[in-house]
């Protein structure tokens, strides 16, 4: 005989939360669901570097679906910090500007000491949507691994310059000759870690060389990993204000110097 099911208002549609086969219960905003409770176990961590003009927006758009966010302020010289405090986030700062490597571990130890169970890192610069970690967390539940990894280039990308598309190609060959991990994107700031996880990860590269030593972190951990397709939109301000190519070189640079004094 069928399952009796309940239906439940969403904002968006109508659907069946109490039929345990679903996977969509993250999306549903009904006090019953209350994406099984995933959204208050789930914090995200941004680093920030004087993202004034933006930080706000990011921060209200995540907390619309997800209470928990840290800003970590990388030593801003602008409001960044207030702005992240009125849209709803907390507030850790580094004193001096140390690089979004050492804002990310600051942040990730301070939700492993929230009780986070999962760690959502997103940039700060509004280059990522929310929408794609629902799909994410999904993903992590449905195969049960230790981190889930954004990727463009199984997704979509708006407005990548030729330039930058050349770089990140050269540093996903780079990864895979370094680590064996055969990924499609190696410095997509959007990911997912399981806290057990998380725990297990440190990062020494301060700078923007942490994306790649995370990444080997993983490999030599031996931890399961899988890619999800996520947007990745570069808007005037954050072409404005993204890497340049000479910043590339230095986190190559960083990573040989890693290696070599390892
Ligand atoms: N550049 C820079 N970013 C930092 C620093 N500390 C934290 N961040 C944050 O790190 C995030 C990513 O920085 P981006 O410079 O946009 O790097 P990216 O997204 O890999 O590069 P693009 O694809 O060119 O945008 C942003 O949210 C920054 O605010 C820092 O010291 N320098
Ligand atoms: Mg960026």
């Amino acid at each position: 005989m069928p399952r009796k099911l309940t239906l439940h208002r969403n904002r968006k549609n109508d659907f069946r939360c109490d039929d345990d086969k679903r996977t969509d219960w993250l999306h549903c905003f009904c006090s019953k669901c209350n994406g099984g409770g995933i959204r208050q176990r789930t914090w995200f961590v941004i680093a920030a570097y004087n993202e004034e003009s933006v930080i706000r927006s990011v921060v209200l758009g995540i907390r619309s679906k997800y209470p928990n966010v840290i800003v970590v302020d990388d030593g801003s010289t602008d409001r960044t910090g207030v702005e992240a405090i009125d849209a709803g986030a907390i507030l850790v700062t580094h004193p001096i500007n140390l690089g979004q490597g050492a804002a990310l571990q600051t942040g990730i130890t301070f939700a492993l000491r929230r009780q986070a169970q999962y760690i959502v890192t997103f940039d700060a610069d509004g280059q990522h949507s929310v929408d794609d970690v629902d799909s994410m967390l999904d993903a992590m539940a449905a195969q049960n691994c230790d981190v889930v990894l954004g990727s463009r280039f199984c997704g979509t990308t708006e407005n990548l310059p030729r330039m930058r598309l050349f770089i990140l190609k050269a540093a996903i060959l780079f990864t895979r000759l370094s680590t064996g991990l055969k990924l499609t994107d190696t410095h997509n700031g959007l990911r997912v870690i399981k806290a057990e996880a998380a725990r297990r990860i440190n990062l020494h590269q301060n700078g923007m060389a942490h994306a790649s030593e995370f990444l080997e972190q993983i490999a030599r951990l031996h931890m399961s990993y899988i890619e999800v397709p996520v947007t990745i939109r570069y808007t005037e301000y954050s072409l404005r204000k993204g890497q340049k190519l000479s910043n590339s070189l230095n986190i190559l640079m960083d990573l040989f110097v890693e290696r070599f004094t390892k």
